[in-house]
């Protein structure tokens, strides 16, 4: 029998790569998009055909009723959110709705149309804020520092709740940052590896960041994909951290996507004074616009738990990383 996975978020970085990863499996992969004035359907133009479009919003439980009533899947993976961190300073409102109310819509979904679907929630890094400990794992307590992380914290803990009162057979993957060709350009791996592009072909000649010290575990979505399907397929219902175990500041970022370009940059000044230059031309900038009210200084995950249960383990290293984004961007920019 062939199984069916309902993705919402379809749309998304990581709907892409899901939507693929399933389709591979020989999964009948429905996605999920609200409706849109423009064409969102860059990321998936590639297996358009391969997957069946149904449109839904996560502010709206009927049409999620709806959905799960008309697709009948044997798993759900909830991508959809808004999960740009500081939208969710200019939008608190709009993002306790989709990214944390949300997750309690299409759970009561499951639960009115059939409690034994599987669902997959997409935790983030982002709960646990202000770090209590450094690696962080699955026992370390939370402390987000974002409307975004209180939102993600509220669906974090309404799925634990619907698998302890439902018994509903529903996971937590609380996944470190993870990135690709296919990042929004609004984040900070992309908006450096297409500014880069950028400046290497001559069409821009510098770019501002916020805060360059932050640190985060950056890996590769392409790898993540597989533990979210790998959690759905296991005896019990459990939730994991997935990183790579290692954590860069911005900055080294910055380096490392300049080296990919055989450019070696030098920085003079410190805190919003620091710059970037290349052959004497400032290439980099601060700009205390992009700032946070409230930052998350450092990420690092230990997925020792995932290694062990899950077999699963990142493949992609943190230079393989930067250079498949810079080279990608370079190549859509060429063309
Ligand atoms: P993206 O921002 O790329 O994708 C988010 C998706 O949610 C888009 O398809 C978007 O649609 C959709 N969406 C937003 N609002 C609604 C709504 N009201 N109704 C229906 N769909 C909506 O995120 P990623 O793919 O990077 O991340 C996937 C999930 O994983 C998110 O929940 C994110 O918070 C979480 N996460 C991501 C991490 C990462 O590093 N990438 C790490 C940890 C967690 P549209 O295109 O129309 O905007
Ligand atoms: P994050 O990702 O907030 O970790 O959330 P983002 O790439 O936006 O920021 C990472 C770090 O870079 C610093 N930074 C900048 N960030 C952006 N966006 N733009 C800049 O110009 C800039 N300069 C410095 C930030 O301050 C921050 O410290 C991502 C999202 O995918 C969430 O949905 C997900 O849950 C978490 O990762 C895990």
């Amino acid at each position: 029998m062939t199984k069916k996975a309902l993705i919402t978020g379809i749309t998304g970085q990581d709907g892409a790569y899901l939507s693929e990863f399933l389709i591979s499996k020989g999964y009948k992969v429905y996605g999920m998009h609200r409706r849109s004035s423009l064409d969102v359907f860059e990321r998936v133009k590639d297996i358009k055909g391969d997957i069946t479009l149904v449109e839904g919003d996560m502010t709206d439980a009927a049409s999620l009723i709806r959905i799960l009533k008309e697709t009948q899947p044997d798993e759900v993976y909830n991508l959809a959110a808004q999960s740009f961190v500081p939208g969710s300073w200019t939008q608190p409102e709009a993002t306790a709705d989709i990214t944390g109310a949300g997750v309690l819509r299409v759970l009561e979904a499951i639960k009115l149309v059939n409690p034994k679907i599987k669902f997959y929630q997409a935790s983030s890094s982002e709960m646990f804020g202000k770090v209590a400990e450094t690696p962080q794992k699955e026992t370390t307590p939370f402390y987000p520092r974002s409307p975004y992380g209180c939102a993600k914290l509220y669906g974090y803990w309404i799925t634990i709740n619907y698998r302890e009162s439902y018994n509903i057979f529903a996971c937590n993957g609380i996944l470190f940052n993870h990135e690709s060709p296919k990042r929004g350009k609004q984040f900070v791996t992309r908006k450096i590896s297409h500014s880069i592009a950028q400046i290497k072909l001559g069409m821009q000649e510098h770019f501002e960041l916020g805060n360059l010290e932050s640190k985060r575990d950056w890996g590769y979505a392409g790898d993540y994909v597989e533990a979210m399907w790998l959690m759905l397929q296991q005896e019990n219902p459990n939730d994991y951290v997935i990183s790579t175990g290692e954590t860069h500041s911005v900055k080294e970022f910055v380096d490392a996507a300049f080296e990919a370009v055989d450019m070696q940059i030098e920085w003079e000044g410190e805190g919003l004074d620091q710059i970037g230059k290349y052959n004497g031309k400032v290439v980099v900038k601060v700009n205390p616009e992009f700032y946070r009210p409230a930052e998350v200084d450092l990420l690092l995950g230990d997925c020792s738990k995932a290694i062990k249960e899950l077999k699963w383990k990142p493949k992609t290293k943190f230079n393989e990383l930067v250079t498949m984004m810079v080279k990608s961007d370079l190549e859509i920019l060429s063309k």
